[in-house]
């Protein structure tokens, strides 16, 4: 990472500079360090992007789906090729490590490229008529404009997954990306660009809170696809509701990872600790409470635990770095307040390394740590929650604190997996064929992993939640179709 970068706003065929206050984007490693800078977009810019991909919808909604994928096919092959240094760019500006900022980059060619192929699938169903010489047809077709708002933790990913099936279902697109990660979401949309994407197909503004609203408000906006908070996601779905406009929310979690007496404890621990410290536990998906039977409960505890206090945590483009930061200091002081609020509640911490790393780089405890530069850094943390009710067991933190309970039996584990507000993901650990049989029923979650971390998925299977984690249709895979198309049922004789 040399020179700080220009941001660049997208609308119709045009980068601008923008007009709006200033806009830095820091490194959480080294927040002294400037990774991309410029001014934000202002409302009327929003206006202007709206009209752009207004102008430029019915063309590209009339072109062949096989044609619009062309241009996703090749934005792809440019990510592809550039996953190193972009991996790298990414891990600087967001804090994930080196190998997880290339593994994204990658991820987001594979879901371009994914949805290149629309074209390929069936494009809608032909039913029988109860009448004679008729045939009834179920045909898709694009919302029209769509407003795509991302979240800052799959800067690039979470961005390809919504505006990759956007487009290939005909859709046109204003996108405003999370305020602390424009530069990614700048290489997303100049890969396209170069990709030869028509004017006015895809709008990126970048900038703050002010220019969300202003699209989730706009008469020119068909649909709305959000992924954040479950606040943010209700209060956007709410406005949209108003207007008569569907929204794909992708909401929080509190996603659990159940222990079982007959688990394999060596999977259990690894997939247990990625799930929760991956990432800086900044995923949605991410493990955020373990729930594990008692019967084994102190020595799959102490070697998590002893997993976690070995995690090196620094600088994310330090190959030797197992955590980076999270994103910013307003983050890393709300976690260390819940885990403070929760110690005085009774809540035993269990991981021998404070979680407040210093600005020295040093835990004030043990712990491997290359931590420097005044980062946003906090360890990998457990919080053993056995018989209390501290708020960190119900509250999503997103960072590297797990919370755990010891229950007794399949049944109370369940049961407790399904408490709260959220369900988008739960985990679950057994050899045995019936009880991971009960889990699909008795867990109610959009996503069920049986022997595998909770984070993680695939780009040709629906991606969602349950409950408060999730509202309106599915993203990925022939679920994306769902929220993207609308459908028309036509009844269709030969006319003589
Ligand atoms: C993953 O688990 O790899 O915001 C993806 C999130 C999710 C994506 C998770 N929408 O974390």
């Amino acid at each position: 990472m040399t020179a700080t970068v220009e941001l660049r706003h997208r609308i119709g065929g045009e980068w601008t500079l923008g007009s709006g206050e200033p806009v830095e984007s820091r490194s959480p490693a080294h927040p002294d360090r400037l990774i991309a800078t410029g001014r934000a977009a202002v409302v009327e810019d929003v206006d202007a992007a709206v009209a752009a991909a207004r102008l430029a919808a019915p063309d590209w909604a009339r072109m062949p789906a096989g044609s619009r994928g062309v241009f996703l096919r090749e934005a792809g092959r440019l990510l592809s090729d550039r996953a190193e240094v972009l991996g790298a760019e990414l891990a600087a500006e967001e804090g994930k490590t080196l190998a997880e900022g290339v593994g994204e980059v990658r991820r987001a060619a594979q879901i371009l490229e994914y949805f290149a192929s629309v074209g390929d699938r069936q494009a809608g169903t032909v039913h029988h008529s109860p009448r004679a010489g008729e045939r009834i047809l179920v045909t898709r077709k694009p919302l029209g404009v769509v407003a795509a708002i991302t979240p800052f933790n799959f800067p690039i990913a979470i961005p390809a997954w919504k505006i990759a099936p956007a487009l290939a279902y005909g859709n046109t697109v204003v996108w405003k990306p999370a305020g602390p990660v424009p530069l990614l979401a700048l290489r997303l949309a100049e890969a396209l660009v170069e990709a030869g994407l028509p004017a006015g197909v895809l709008n990126l503004l970048i900038g703050g809170a002010d220019l969300g609203s202003a699209m989730v408000a706009h008469p020119g906006i068909d649909g709305i696809t959000f992924t954040g908070s479950t606040t943010v996601g209700r209060s956007i779905a709410a406005l949209a509701a108003a207007r008569g406009v569907p929204v794909q929310a992708e909401l929080g979690g509190k996603n659990a990872a159940v222990v079982l007496a007959d688990a394999d404890l060596d999977l259990a621990v690894a997939q247990v600790a990625a799930g929760a410290f991956n990432s800086s536990g900044q995923k949605c998906t991410a493990t955020s409470r373990v729930i594990v039977d008692e019967s084994i409960a102190d020595g799959f505890l102490a070697r998590l635990v002893a997993r976690a206090d070995s995690l090196v945590v620094g600088d994310p483009l330090d190959p030797a770095t197992q955590i980076g930061p999270v994103i910013s200091d307003h983050a890393r002081r709300s976690m260390l307040g819940a885990v403070a609020a929760a110690t005085d509640a009774g809540v035993v911490r269990l991981t021998a390394r404070e979680p407040e790393i210093g600005a020295s780089g040093a835990s004030r405890a043990s712990g491997a740590s290359r931590a420097s530069g005044g980062g946003h850094f906090v360890a990998p943390t457990v919080l053993d929650c056995t018989g209390t009710e501290a708020a960190v067991w119900d509250d999503e933190l997103f960072g590297p604190i797990v919370g755990v309970k010891r229950v007794s039996g399949t049944a109370e584990a369940f049961a407790e997996a399904n408490r709260g507000e959220f369900g988008l993901t739960a985990a679950v650990f057994t050899r045995d064929l019936g009880t991971a049989l009960e889990a699909m029923d008795a867990i109610d979650t959009g996503i069920l992993h049986v022997n595998s971390e909770s984070a993680g998925a695939d780009p040709h299977v629906p991606f969602g939640g349950a409950k408060g984690s999730g509202l309106g249709p599915k993203e990925q895979g022939e679920a994306a179709q769902e929220f993207f198309t609308h459908t028309t049922t036509v009844y269709l004789r030969g006319g003589a």
